[in-house]
């Protein structure tokens, strides 16, 4: 069988997040992954600057997890997710239990993150519902949040391309914070900026327009990381805590992207120190290999829950492959990977290299801003004259064609290698992106 994209008929998939007839008069495929390289349908090797798609925390191929799925499907391929149960879901919700904050420690399955999105909103509700407050239905997202692409995520979600062409239909009664990007003061920031933690009074001011007794939750990414790496200014979540918490609303941290350890702490909450009521994952919780998210939720939003007659369902939701067998195998030898060689909390002994190797990139042509956190980082380019998202396409193109997968939105250039990327690949990375800066138009 022949994968070389000429011989491949690219009609029929129609891809998503792609521009299609752009991509299909001249196709990027990958064939295979191993360590931290893709190989080209050509045989080329692509340094993964992205980690597949922020997923693959651990690198790509490893047998471990392949083995432990391919065990599973041969004892067990699947089973009821209602009304049964099977032993990997209680074992690996124990697992991620362990690793989630204190008093996190109930946790319920979905299969991508924007299922997990939607799961925690619903459950925001029903916990208010439960205790006999209806009416706080209402919820607050943020200005450039992504939340994934139901029809909940894309409401609280801030992101106009990911609303505007379903706009009419989106949830009613959701309001937002600001975004906390400002250029003006905090361009080339090291880590968390140094302005912007006013931006969560905003909150208070929502809180005054609605009524706290309106607002079930608020849900924000501790770092925005679709919206191109933003991380959260000094003070910034302490302060959204402070004021849900004053106010009986839910916070709920988005952690598909900063869960499982790309913070250099298993989550963004341990890292910053702060402890929301819900958070939601997927992604590296099976290092990409198999679809799979989480909600993980504190113990007393669940216990609201877990009230009436017993033999009434308490949540009316969940999906056919929630705690699916393989996933919660592919789970399990993920986290035993994890765990063993200490992925959880690497990043902190490679942050300061890759920081310094990202900042070395100031200068260059097109460059407006850089930014980091954990091995998290975004260069931001100026859009060119003839439109933008041109610049930043054509710098994937020269990067992909040169041995570098990126990731690219819009103008924004994010840097998120699996974990266990060693120092010397970083520079390789930032070496292979400078030059390609420097043949830019
Ligand atoms: N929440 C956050 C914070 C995310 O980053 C989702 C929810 C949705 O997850 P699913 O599994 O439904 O895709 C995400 C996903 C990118 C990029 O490069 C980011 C995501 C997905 C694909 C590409 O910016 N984030």
């Amino acid at each position: 069988m022949s994968t070389a994209a000429n011989t491949l008929d690219l009609s029929n998939y129609w891809m998503p997040f792609t521009a299609n007839r752009q991509f299909k008069s001249q196709p990027r495929i990958l064939v295979a992954a191993e360590g931290v390289h893709y190989t080209r349908d050509d045989g080329a090797r692509l340094l993964d600057s992205s980690a597949g798609l922020w997923c693959v925390n651990a690198g790509h191929g490893r047998a471990e997890i392949a083995e432990a799925v391919h065990r599973q499907l041969l004892t067990l391929d699947y089973s009821p997710a209602f009304q049964m149960g099977q032993p990997g879901a209680f074992d690996f919700a124990a697992r991620v239990a362990r690793l989630a904050p204190e008093g996190l420690d109930r946790v319920f399955f979905t299969n991508s993150g924007s299922e997990s999105v939607d799961t925690a909103l619903k459950i925001a509700l029903a916990y208010h519902k439960a205790r006999g407050e209806g009416g706080r239905f209402r919820i607050i997202g943020r200005e450039k949040g992504y939340n994934g692409v139901g029809f909940g995520g894309i409401s609280v979600g801030g992101l106009v391309a990911n609303r505007r062409q379903f706009a009419g239909q989106l949830l009613p009664s959701v309001d937002h914070l600001p975004h906390t990007f400002d250029l003006a003061k905090n361009a080339f920031s090291r880590g968390q900026p140094e302005h912007g933690a006013e931006k969560a009074d905003v909150l208070e001011g929502l809180i005054a327009l609605h009524g706290a007794d309106s607002i079930a939750a608020v849900i924000v990414e501790p770092v925005a990381g679709s919206a191109g790496v933003l991380p959260p200014p000094k003070g910034y979540l302490e302060k959204l805590r402070e004021i849900t918490a004053k106010n009986g609303i839910l916070l709920i941290f988005d952690e598909v992207i900063t869960g499982f350890g790309r913070l250099g702490a298993p989550f963004a909450a341990h890292r910053f120190g702060v402890t929301p009521d819900i958070i939601t994952c997927a992604k590296g919780i099976t290092n990409g290999a198999l679809p799979m998210g989480a909600v993980i939720v504190d113990r007393k939003v669940h216990d609201a829950l877990m009230a009436g007659p017993d033999n009434v369902i308490e949540l009316f939701h969940g999906y056919t492959y929630s705690g699916h067998p393989t996933a919660c195998a592919a789970g399990m030898a993920t986290l035993d990977i994890y765990e063993r060689e200490g992925l959880l909390t690497r990043v902190k002994e490679i942050e300061k290299h890759f920081e310094d190797a990202l900042h070395s990139l100031k200068g260059k042509p097109h460059i407006i801003d850089i930014r980091n956190i954990g091995l998290m980082g975004a260069i931001e380019l100026k859009p060119r004259e003839d439109g933008p998202g041109k610049r930043g396409y054509d710098l994937l193109v020269d990067c992909f064609n040169s041995g570098l997968l990126i990731r690219v939105s819009g103008d924004i250039v994010a840097i998120s290698p699996p974990l266990i990327i060693e120092p010397a690949q970083i520079d390789e990375i930032v070496e292979k992106l400078g030059a390609a800066l420097d043949r830019l138009k």
